[in-house]
């Protein structure tokens, strides 16, 4: 066996304090995400009334609002979720580049993990593979990366 040191996160929420910063936009698809985001969460351990849910308009305003969020409540983690759908004009492409770059700014500025749950894609039927269907559900899949994230951070020191 190698005597190789390993540090990595577990998957326990106990104590976990985060905001899911939620978009409006196409609100049918991101009530699913956050419902995902919250039941990952608690199924983990943590306490559903130490999670707060902060809506925004679009996806555009996720990295404003996820950056004074950090600064004024302080969360272990934020779980952004949202869905950005193409369109008929390039509108989407903006949204999508934007919001992608503007989250792993905020996080890497600030220290603060930020699950990736904002959907960008190309359809509806996208979107809904992705919100509980037959892709899983993003919301869920990112507020898991935060957990593993905080804890492996933790074991950083
Ligand atoms: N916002 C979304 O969250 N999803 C979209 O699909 C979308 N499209 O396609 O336009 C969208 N636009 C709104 C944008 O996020 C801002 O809220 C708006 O531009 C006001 O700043």
């Amino acid at each position: 066996m190698s005597n190789s040191t390993i540090i990595e996160g577990n998957l326990v929420a106990t104590g976990l304090q985060t905001v899911i910063l939620a978009s409006r936009f196409n609100s049918f698809i991101v009530d699913q995400l956050v419902a995902g985001a919250l039941d990952c969460l608690t199924r983990h351990g943590a306490d559903p009334a130490q999670q707060t849910v902060v809506w925004v308009p679009g996806a555009w305003e996720i990295p404003l609002v996820a950056q004074r969020v950090i600064a004024t409540r302080k969360p272990h983690a934020v779980v952004a979720v949202g869905c950005v759908i193409r369109g008929g004009t390039d509108h989407y492409a903006h949204v999508s580049a934007e919001v992608q770059k503007g989250i792993a700014q905020v996080s890497w500025q600030t220290g603060v993990p930020i699950g990736n749950g904002v959907l960008t894609v190309e359809s509806l039927e996208q979107a809904i593979e992705r919100a509980g269907s037959k892709m899983g559900n993003k919301g869920a899949e990112a507020a898991l990366a935060v957990v593993e994230t905080v804890n492996v951070l933790k074991g950083l020191g």
